[in-house]
């Protein structure tokens, strides 16, 4: 399969200064050959890692299709480890269009999503957690969000998991020699020795898990709710935090009546924030459907952002909202302080949701904004820092593995202590390895490397 040579438009469609048609596998140089003609003749088809300025034309009639630099870049030391050249073309949808019909006219095969990374990883230039950082790097929404997913693709967490891998493996080792001398008093010294070392690797193990609710964070962003009732000031507070008029504010009770959602980057962390209709009961229906995408936005929000009027307290509409919420992961912002006198309220919504911290702000003279921020990230990441080789588990797949592996030792554990045969210890450690291996890519199915690359864009 990877003897086809495959090309597709690496850049994103729209018009820019340049755009790129792409091309990898054994044909690539001979393909470009076909349809280039370079403006000076020196031989540039011999050439590596060279721009070489000419023309993309149409064999079948000579026309001139782009005036392009065309890029070669010959194995291994490319992106692929296949041969592979550029096409530097016009950023246009015509010019690229053309010049990757005709790539294909010559013997090229179109290129799957994610295609040239798959390559990539099948002829090891990158691991499979190094592929999927691309994806991160892409989408990758504020500056610590690209730091993680960068030190990723360096391999900040690929070394981490290839030595959890190799002192797994040489656990295997450990145990099998042993099996060979079942009955020596060296066993029992062995079996500590397996007991402890599993312990040692269920702890790192373990700290990585413990990371990778922070990280998810920074790789999918943190979907935040601002809830609470009618004219509170939520729609304020989302222009605030926008530093921009995005949301309509009226002194109008049931103002918003739709969901408008904005990402945004607070102190790093990547934020989908959403402003709601204001929950209460109403005739109107309009409203009656913002009320209800509210409550829909509620169950599927990672924080909630609860807005209380703090010049009137808490009143039944906000304990009824309050019910919503309580199971969620949030802040209480007491809005508007800056028309209340003292503090009165201020025990009512200490009272409520204990748990949660409370905000004092006031939307129109933004106060209190810079306090909130810091809040979110507190209660996102749980104050935890980014290491800084990125070295941070931000992909759920991983997460769900390194559950498995711990899984695995934990029962190494117990099989140590209750003297099971070390045959059948050697299994789990095995097993753990696998689930390692699974992550890095050193054990996997065709299937689960289809569905990983799927997600990739066409020409990356
Ligand atoms: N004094 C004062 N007024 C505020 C503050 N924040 C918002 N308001 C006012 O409160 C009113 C309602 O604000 P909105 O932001 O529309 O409130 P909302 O919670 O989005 O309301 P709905 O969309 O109707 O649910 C407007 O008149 C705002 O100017 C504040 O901090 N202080
Ligand atoms: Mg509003």
């Amino acid at each position: 399969m990877l003897d086809d040579t495959i090309a597709a438009i690496s850049t994103p469609p729209g018009e820019g200064g340049i755009g790129i048609v792409r091309i990898s596998g054994p044909a690539a140089v001979e393909i470009a050959q076909k349809i280039f003609r370079p403006a000076k003749k020196n031989n540039w088809q011999k050439q590596t890692f060279r721009l070489v300025y000419g023309h993309i034309y149409d064999p079948g009639d000579g026309q001139v299709i782009d005036e392009v630099l065309l890029g070669i870049m010959r194995a291994p030391h490319t992106y692929t480890r296949e041969d592979v050249v550029e096409i530097n073309c016009h950023g246009g949808a015509l010019p690229l269009r053309k010049t990757l019909e005709l790539v294909l006219g010559v013997g090229a095969r179109p290129a799957e999503p994610g295609e040239f990374s798959k390559r990539a990883f099948l002829n090891g230039r990158l691991d499979l957690a190094q592929a999927e950082s691309i994806i991160d790097v892409i989408r990758a929404r504020t500056g610590d969000a690209l730091r993680l997913a960068v030190g990723q693709l360096s391999g900040g967490l690929s070394k981490k998991y290839a030595s959890i891998q190799e002192e797994l493996l040489a656990m295997t080792a450990l145990i099998e020699a042993n099996i060979d001398f079942p009955e020596d008093e060296v066993e029992e010294y062995n079996l500590d020795e397996i007991y402890s070392r599993a312990g040692k690797m269920a702890g790192e193990i373990q700290k990585l898990i413990d990371g990778a609710e922070t990280g998810k964070v920074y790789r999918e962003g943190v979907r935040t709710v601002i809830a609470g009732k009618p004219n509170v000031g939520k729609s304020s507070l989302l222009n605030v935090l926008l530093r921009e008029k995005r949301a309509i504010v009226t002194d109008i009770p049931g103002t918003t009546r739709d969901i408008i959602e904005e990402i945004l980057n607070i102190g790093g962390v990547p934020l989908k924030i959403i402003d709601t209709a204001g929950i209460r009961d109403t005739e109107d229906i309009i409203e009656k459907i913002g009320v209800q995408k509210t409550r829909e936005s509620i169950k599927g929000a990672d924080l909630v952002i609860l807005v209380i009027d703090a010049s009137s307290g808490i009143s039944d509409e906000d304990r009824k909202i309050i019910d919503l919420v309580k199971d969620k992961q949030g802040i209480k912002v007491m809005n508007k302080i800056d028309i209340v006198e003292n503090d009165e309220n201020r025990r009512y919504i200490d009272a409520v949701l204990p748990e949660w911290p409370l905000v004092r702000v006031s939307a129109t003279e933004e106060k209190g904004i810079e306090q909130l921020e810091k809040e979110i990230v507190e209660v996102v990441t749980g104050g935890r820092i980014i290491p800084a080789d990125g070295a941070m588990v931000t992909n759920v797949r991983h997460k769900l593995l390194l559950k498995k592996a711990l899984d695995h030792l934990k029962e190494v554990r117990a099989a140590v202590e209750n003297r099971v045969p070390l045959d059948l210890i050697a299994i789990d450690v095995r097993s753990a390895w696998e689930a390692v291996g699974e992550i890095t890519g050193t054990v996997t199915t065709e299937n689960i490397i289809d569905k990983i690359f799927a997600d990739f864009c066409i020409g990356k």
